[in-house]
């Protein structure tokens, strides 16, 4: 994960999953790392992104994920499930499972995904530096990234807060930072990393200023890249496309062509390695 959050000449880009065959289509599709989206994994779950999920949960997502690929994961914490102790009970929980690295983000819990609404309460800066080194002590793997995520523009406080929250959660040991916005225009973003001139890797998540060319996120030497939602948005299309057609033509005929074949499925999930270990290990007549 450590080679997908550094500074060099372009950004690295996570592809967002939130089960298994999601992980496994971004996979064969070439992308190098994932994104383990909260607001997917809750959705896939029938939850909303407010905690409803329990930690326990996304351990056991991120473990299928996990299993289904051999690219690394960033996890989206949320803020941590709690405090100091929880954050570093899930994070290491993911780690065992899984994960190549956890984001949490610096608001209390339970908290809410950061486009819904007006009520983001920011975490007190020290308290939350306490949740970011509880995770560092806890977890030794050199290759284990963690991710600071800084939701003052979310909520409305400013440059001025955000960049003082980035300078104390770079001091308490967080390996690269996440600045989030909601504005559809990336000016706070590139504001942001002019004045942050990277002290630390920055990633960004681009949902909403969507219509930003990549070439402007190398030239403010953005890190990583999240593009963070768009497998699970991809499956509602999908998935509310064809259930559409197969009610209204009373037949399943009409969409044939425009669903994956049977035999794209046996691809990602590997029967092929099935079928050749039992060859190797089933007794043969
Ligand atoms: C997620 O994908 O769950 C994120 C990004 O945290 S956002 O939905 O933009 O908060
Ligand atoms: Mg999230």
């Amino acid at each position: 994960m450590r080679e997908l959050v550094h500074i060099g000449a372009a950004p690295s880009f996570l592809m967002e999953a939130h089960d298994a065959l999601s992980a496994a289509i971004a996979q064969k599709a070439g992308f190098k790392g994932l994104w383990a989206s909260g607001l997917s994994i809750s959705s896939s779950l029938g939850y909303r992104d407010a905690n409803e999920a329990s930690w326990t949960d996304l351990v056991n997502v991120v473990e299928r994920m996990a299993d289904a690929t051999s690219i690394p994961i960033l996890v989206d914490a949320d803020s941590g499930f709690g405090n100091f102790n929880n954050a570093r009970i899930a994070a290491r929980k993911l780690h065992r499972h899984g994960a190549h690295g956890v984001c949490v983000e610096d608001k209390g819990f339970p908290k809410m995904n950061s486009f819904v609404g007006d009520r983001h309460p920011l975490a007190e800066v020290g308290e939350f530096c306490g949740r970011l080194k509880a995770i560092k002590d806890t977890i030794s793997d050199p290759e284990f990234v963690l991710v600071a995520r800084i939701e003052a523009l979310i909520a409305g406080h400013g440059q001025e807060e955000a960049l003082t929250r980035a300078h104390a959660y770079a001091d308490a040991g967080a390996d690269a930072i996440l600045i989030h916005s909601r504005k559809s225009n990336p000016d706070e973003i590139f504001a942001f990393t002019r004045a942050w001139q990277n002290r630390l890797p920055v990633v960004i998540v681009p949902t909403k200023y969507y219509r930003t060319p990549v070439a402007e996120y190398c030239a403010a030497g953005i890190a990583t890249v999240i593009w963070a939602n768009h497998n699970m948005r991809a499956a509602i299309a999908a998935m509310r496309d064809v259930c559409g057609r197969i009610m209204r033509d009373g037949a399943i005929a009409g969409v044939e062509g425009d669903v994956a074949t049977l035999e794209e499925l046996f691809d990602l999930m590997n029967y092929d390695e099935l079928a050749a270990a039992e060859e190797r290990y089933l007794p043969h007549a």
